[in-house]
């Protein structure tokens, strides 16, 4: 496939300045015309290109006069005399059989859209890239019974009955607007209605379609959105700009949601809830998720991205926006530490891996590919830096400068830099480069103690290893949180922002007459790697002394990282671990205290005493030991679970004696409640299958239940497979806790979890063409570590069939799945060689979509 360029980057020739659509919607069979008002784009002759994808136009005329057109790749082209034209052009699509999910197609009996990037394009023939804005009206029409619901962007005109049973609704958006942010719906749904008043006093009628007997869960996601846009107002200032806002459910969809101007529609799972079938990460990832959808109306559609390259001017911003807005709706601390875990679960392995790229990509093949975890993840780091270096109020002006400056234009990153060195005064130079540099940085640190002058020393050091196309890379500025903690009197003289510019940099402090322990990359300033040369000592000081509640956590984290580590060096044979990794008797005396510290809220608590993954421990070793990690980390849970057995059982009882509410407290019980059945069952306490199928059957919450059948499904008990059939039996139907058993079956620790897979693939309720089905089953799977990467292979097997079969019908879902063998590199010799046959049994197969070519291809070099 063709590789496009950031540097390549030319205006349209043609806007399109006026779009007319006209829908004649049917399942098999939809007609459209489009009158597009086209405008010549500088001074030049050339023809008239637009981006085509599988809708052919039927019929071509401009200025009422049918043309011929060619077709030249995947776009057609015609020629037009002078300055501006009127072009109507007509198409007939099917979307029933659009199983890419891209542009319009069918889902239960309903029809929407999804644009983003390139699917406007299915649709009609158009100057489909995000710097051709157009202002849309939409004439829908369609059969009144089967679709009483039609709905598009903007505001609804007029609507009323035609003949045979059909009726129509015309829409108008008056916001100019790429095509990517096109929306149409036609289903039969139902609204739950409410309102919001701008702070200027502009009624905003607010809607949640969905299918006829959800309606009861769509609560939650309607109070998110009232949140969200009354936080938008208070933190950043910005108002919604329309008289209504929509929001349409689809159980089809190959990602989280879609921003669509005042039309966003969602993957079901992020607006349905209710207290028996979400859990309260469910209810989380709603409140975020919509969040995120309603902030992109400024961050994204107001302000609208030049090309696809500036794809993070509107993904890492708006995430840095909603991860500040549920740390706000909740709690701070364990805000930061889900994202910090998920940046390390996920962006992390990429920049480190053969897909690496800048969250300013220079390149690509298919942009959907770029929907990454660096490109919203390590994008939102990037903005959070710059709001930490600023400080709230010269970020704020910087971000107001922003959007004034580019309100209802398509900017760029750099747009965004320069407002923010405006606004907020700050010098950006070197900056820039977190744009321009794929990997992440390593950082060293060491603190050096004069005890004759009382001088503590902060060396710093900066370090990067080459990623694909950048193998050497320009030093980068690195803003470190850093506190020096007093060993008497556990506390510091106040944080300081320490930014790391040079290669090697060294800090003095005077007044330290005792060494004091450094605390560093606090909050997780900068998404670096770090490395602290520290006295044993220090970590546990940390653990139990820090005032930041990241680095408490942190500390944990390295204390138990360290230990494991040592623990699989030692399976080697005995004297092979080297280093400084505490005892297991400190380890267990740290957790013991933390269980019980009255400074920690149950929420916290639990994600303190939470062990990295295997996952995450693989990723600190440069070869990859499955087994080891897995037997290590599996013994490592039993201590701590067996030695501190009565501390687990009385914080389970305590917890399960609070009764359910959605309070801060009831949902931090139901979180520790569930750890402390985890390691209770760890310690393999005979009575563990008992305990956890206890509350497994008096739950009247799905946290409760799910935290307790996830326990039952790793063990080899009589009641794992009574509570995984009754949890069955009592959801059949509901799609989305029916995707909750296929996961947590496929995550599960159980010995036997191979076989259990393939008998799910073959389950009746297992489909293809849902692609939240396919992720529930798949996902868990290969992010098993121990299971997925099984010496025999087997497990890469199974994941390359998927790859084949999946691809032909959603390109789109099946190249995420490439990712876990393009990690082969981090294994041994053996298994690389598995993965690296998978990837070329996978590149064999013909007609190859573009999009998983462009990541096997790129996984193998
Ligand atoms: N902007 C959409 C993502 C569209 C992805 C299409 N492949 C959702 C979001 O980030 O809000
Ligand atoms: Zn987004």
């Amino acid at each position: 496939p063709p590789v496009i360029y950031r540097a390549d980057y030319q205006p349209p020739d043609w806007r399109v300045e006026t779009v007319s659509l006209e829908f004649d919607l049917d399942l098999s069979a939809t007609e459209v015309h489009a009158t597009l008002g086209i405008v010549r784009n500088g001074d030049h002759d050339r023809a008239v290109r637009l981006d085509c994808d599988g809708a052919l136009p039927q019929t071509l005329a401009v200025d009422g006069q049918p043309v011929n057109w060619r077709q030249e790749g995947s776009r057609i082209a015609f020629d037009v005399q002078g300055e501006r034209a009127i072009v109507t052009l007509s198409t007939r699509i099917a979307p029933d059989t659009n199983t890419q999910l891209m542009g319009l197609f069918a889902s239960n009996g309903m029809l929407c859209t999804q644009c983003e990037a390139e699917g406007f394009r299915r649709i009609i023939p158009f100057v489909d890239r995000p710097d051709n804005m157009s202002v849309y009206e939409v004439l829908l029409r369609a059969d009144k019974s089967r679709f009483p619901v039609l709905l598009s962007n903007g505001a609804l005109v007029e609507s009323g009955d035609l003949d045979g049973g059909r009726h129509y609704a015309r829409w108008r958006d008056p916001h100019p607007k790429p095509s990517y942010l096109f929306a149409l719906v036609a289903g039969d749904l139902v609204a739950t209605r409410d309102s919001f008043t701008t702070k200027s006093g502009t009624h905003v009628d607010l809607a949640i379609f969905v299918r006829a007997g959800d309606e009861g869960r769509t609560a939650h996601a309607m109070q998110a959105l009232k949140a969200s846009m009354a936080w938008d107002e208070r933190v950043y200032g910005l108002e919604y700009d329309l008289p209504v806002f929509n929001i349409v459910a689809v159980s089809d969809f190959n990602m989280g949601a879609m921003e669509n101007k005042g039309l966003n529609i969602f993957n079901s799972r992020y607006i349905l809830a209710d207290p028996d079938t979400a859990t309260d990460y469910d209810y989380d990832a709603i409140e975020g998720v919509v969040a995120h959808e309603y902030f992109h109306n400024w961050s994204g559609n107001r302000v609208t991205c030049r090309d696809w390259f500036q794809l993070s001017l509107k993904e890492g911003f708006t995430v840095y926006r909603d991860q500040c807005f549920s740390a706000d709706m909740g709690s701070e601390a364990v805000k930061r530490i889900e994202d910090v875990r998920m940046l390390r679960a996920a962006q992390f392995p990429e920049d480190a891996g053969p897909l690496a790229h800048p969250i300013r990509p220079d390149s690509y093949m298919e942009i959907s590919n770029f929907y990454t975890s660096t490109v919203y993840n390590k994008g939102a780091e990037v903005i959070r830096m710059m709001a930490t270096m600023a400080g709230p109020e010269r970020f704020r002006a910087g971000c107001d400068l922003y959007f004034a400056r580019h309100d209802g234009e398509a900017a760029t990153c750099e747009d965004f830099v320069r407002a923010m060195e405006e606004g907020a005064g700050l010098d950006l130079g070197q900056f820039r480069r977190w744009y321009e540099q794929a990997g992440t940085p390593q950082v060293q640190a060491r603190l050096e103690h004069d005890a004759a002058t009382g001088t503590a020393t902060l060396h710093l050091r900066q370090n990067f290893t080459p990623t694909p196309g950048q193998p050497a890379k320009p030093l980068m500025p690195i803003p470190l949180r850093t506190a020096l903690i007093d060993r008497d009197m556990k506390a510091h003289r106040g944080e300081m922002l320490v930014v790391l510019t040079e290669a090697e940099q060294a800090l003095s402090f005077t007044g330290y007459a005792r060494a004091p322990v450094l605390s560093i990359n606090r909050g997780f300033s900068a998404p670096v790697n770090l490395d602290v040369a520290r006295a044993s000592g220090d970590l546990p000081f940390l653990v139990r002394h820090d005032d930041d509640p990241f680095a408490r956590y942190e500390a944990l984290q390295q204390l138990v990282i360290d230990r494991l580590i040592a623990d699989i060096a030692d399976m080697d044979g005995p004297g092979a671990a080297q280093g400084h990794a505490v005892s297991l008797d400190e380890i267990i005396a740290v957790f013991g205290d933390l269980v019980s510290d009255q400074r920690l809220d149950d929420s916290m608590r639990a994600e303190i005493l939470s062990l990295p993954t295997e996952a995450f421990l693989g990723e600190q070793m440069l070869i990859v030991r499955p087994e080891a990690i897995h037997v290590a980390r599996k013994s490592l849970r039993k201590a701590i679970g067996s030695r501190l057995l009565n501390q687990w059982r009385i914080v389970h009882e305590r917890a399960s004696s609070v009764p359910y509410s959605l309070s801060r407290e009831a949902r931090g019980a139901r979180k520790i409640k569930s750890l402390a059945l985890g390691y209770i069952a760890s310690a393999e306490a005979g009575d563990a299958a008992m305990v956890a199928f206890d509350q497994f059957a008096r739950a009247d919450n799905m946290t409760d239940r799910q935290g307790a059948l996830a326990v039952l499904a790793s063990m080899q008990a009589d009641q794992r497979e009574t509570a995984l059939d009754s949890f069955y039996n009592r959801y059949q139907g509901n799609a989305l806790v029916i995707d909750k058993w296929f996961s947590l079956q496929t995550g599960s620790a159980h010995p036997r979890v191979h076989e259990q897979m393939l008998e799910l693939i073959r389950h009746k309720d297992f489909t293809l063409t849902n692609p939240n089905r396919v992720r529930a089953l798949y996902w868990p799977f290969v992010s098993n570590q121990a299971v997925f990467h099984e010496a025999s292979g087997r497990g890469y097997e199974l994941l390359t069939d998927l790859v084949l079969k999946l691809d032909p019908l959603n390109p789109q879902t099946t190249a995420r799945f490439i990712a876990p063998l393009g990690r082969w590199r981090r294994f041994d010799e053996a298994r690389a060689a598995k993965m690296r046959d998978c990837l070329e049994r996978i590149l064999a197969q013909p007609g190859l979509s573009k999009d998983v070519t462009e990541q096997v291809v790129k996984s193998l070099e």
